[in-house]
């Protein structure tokens, strides 16, 4: 029996029983492991840290992409910055009024593994017409990149190896540079409960940056330790104010089916438990 603990804490994690080891390489980048697990599905492991499962997957991808999309409600120019599973494409392409999607994946490999063995992360999304997949360090992309931006959606590893770049001021300075007036920027910024340090950080940041910013929850069992915290920045404070009625219009108007996301729990995300709160420094 092959197990996998997962490496993110030194002094505590969760553990997955292996059925079977569908793929296990060093990609270049990083350990890309995949395996077969009979609780949550199939499991993808980057440099022994969870990055995503067959079964809880959706909290993550349906938070991170709808609550930009419907917020900004008319975004046409939309950039995933890592993303290589396939997920938030999913869920951003299901957006009729999207014209154009940029993926910027620094690691191939994670494409294709993803398209070969979790095939319903991206449902079909690789072969959508309005994609772009762009190969490169996202930090390096960003900062040469002209193009201009309703919604930059991070989605990145933890700030260890190759996503560590996408947590500094440079980069989210490059992003806010990027924006399209009115558009948004969302990342992924860990488990507070476990990982403090690194929503401090990416708040202070944002707090010199932009306008507007706050955090919004999604609770994902596989990224252990309750709520997981994802950042927002804009400079239009317009976009965090959008009623529930109005969202829901916009949900029911792109005709989503949502199994975590509802407009009202939308709305509730942005409400932070005080030692969140305490943590980004809004108490
Ligand atoms: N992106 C988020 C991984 C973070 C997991 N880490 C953690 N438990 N803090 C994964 C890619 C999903 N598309």
């Amino acid at each position: 029996m092959t197990e996998f603990v997962e490496r993110l804490y030194p002094a505590y994690g969760q553990r997955f029983v292996a059925d079977k080891i569908l793929f296990q390489q060093q990609t270049g980048q990083q350990e890309l492991v995949i395996f077969e697990n009979a609780q949550m599905g199939r499991v993808m492991m980057l440099d022994g840290v969870v990055q995503t499962t067959e079964r809880d997957e959706f909290v993550y991808h349906e938070m991170l992409a709808h609550v930009p999309m419907l917020a900004h409600g008319r975004a046409r120019r939309v950039l995933v910055v890592g993303g290589g599973d396939g997920g938030i494409l999913r869920e951003v392409t299901r957006h009729p009024g999207l014209e154009q999607v940029t993926l910027v994946e620094i690691d191939p490999a994670v494409i294709e593994m993803s398209r070969t063995w979790f095939p319903g992360h991206s449902a079909g999304a690789f072969d959508d017409p309005r994609l772009q997949v762009e190969i490169a360090d996202g930090a390096d992309f960003m900062r040469n990149s002209v193009g201009s931006w309703d919604v930059i959606i991070v989605d990145s590893t933890d700030p260890i190896g190759p996503g560590e770049v996408l947590f500094t001021d440079t980069f989210y300075g490059s992003c806010k540079r990027r924006l399209a007036p009115g558009g948004v920027l969302v990342t992924q910024n860990g488990v507070p409960f476990f990982q403090q340090d690194e929503l401090k950080a990416s708040a202070r940041v944002f707090d010199a940056l932009f306008e507007d910013w706050h955090f919004f929850c999604a609770a994902v069992p596989t990224y252990v330790g309750g709520h997981m915290t994802l950042g927002w920045a804009s400079d239009d404070a317009g976009l965090r104010q959008v009623e529930v009625p109005e969202l829901a219009g916009r949900y029911a108007q792109a005709g989503l089916y949502t199994r975590y996301y509802t407009p009202e729990l939308h709305k509730a995300a942005f409400e932070l438990p005080a030692f969140i709160r305490e943590a980004i420094g809004k108490r």
